[in-house]
């Protein structure tokens, strides 16, 4: 549901990154941020409490080039994944086009992903969303790290519907815009059918 203003010219697509707490969701949009030349971004607005933890969420909007003549701007979004932030998160769903799960891929993270991923699904669906209809990629991040859950396994639980899948170490920004850019193509695939 991508708002198109016909007046100034310009598509406005809302991606929401999700995940459970801790996962990498803010560090993806600092290193987006960090490579996006100036003139392609606005300000990155985070609302974090002393500890870095997010408290409500991340924004950053990126204008992407021009389609037929119109303005494309994502509005990057993270939630806050600790559990009890639930208002929050489904207040930042509204009005998506496309979802980022970024899964943690350390092992005695598992619950805490597919628990975050029943809740995504949840909010969703509470908003009259189907994730299986919406844009949707899944990035496994911290690849980097010595307790990180064999790739096929993470397949396994976390992305049976086999949508597009990124390792990631957003720390470094491996997988980062590849992630990125493949939710924003699923988002202008929907556009052009008139989703
Ligand atoms: N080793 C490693 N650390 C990472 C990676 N991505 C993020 N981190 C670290 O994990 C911690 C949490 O990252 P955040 O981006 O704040 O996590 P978040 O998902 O936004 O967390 P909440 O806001 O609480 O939901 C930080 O210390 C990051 O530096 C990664 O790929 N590898
Ligand atoms: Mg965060």
């Amino acid at each position: 549901m991508s708002f198109i203003n016909y007046a100034s010219r310009e598509i406005n697509c809302k991606i929401v990154y999700y995940g459970p707490g801790l996962c990498g969701k803010t560090t993806n949009l600092q290193y987006v941020y960090q490579k996006t030349a100036p003139d392609a971004k606005g300000k990155m607005i985070s609302l974090a409490t002393e500890t870095e933890r997010t408290l409500f969420f991340d924004f950053l909007p990126l204008a992407l080039g021009e389609i037929r003549g119109f303005k494309t701007r994502f509005h990057l979004y993270t939630v806050p994944g600790q559990v009890f932030y639930d208002a929050s998160r489904k207040l930042i769903l509204k009005g998506v086009d496309g979802v980022v799960f970024v899964a943690d891929s350390q092992e005695e993270r598992m619950d805490a992903n597919l628990e975050s991923l029943e809740n995504l699904r949840f909010n969703l669906q509470e908003q009259g969303y189907d994730l299986d209809k919406l844009p949707f990629v899944v990035q496994y991040n911290k690849r980097d790290l010595p307790n990180a859950v064999p790739l096929e396994e993470l397949q396994k639980e976390l992305n049976p519907t086999k949508v597009p899948e990124f390792e990631a170490c957003a720390t470094t920004g491996e997988g980062v815009f590849e992630t990125l850019k493949a939710v924003a193509k699923l988002i202008l695939i929907d556009l052009k059918q008139g989703k």
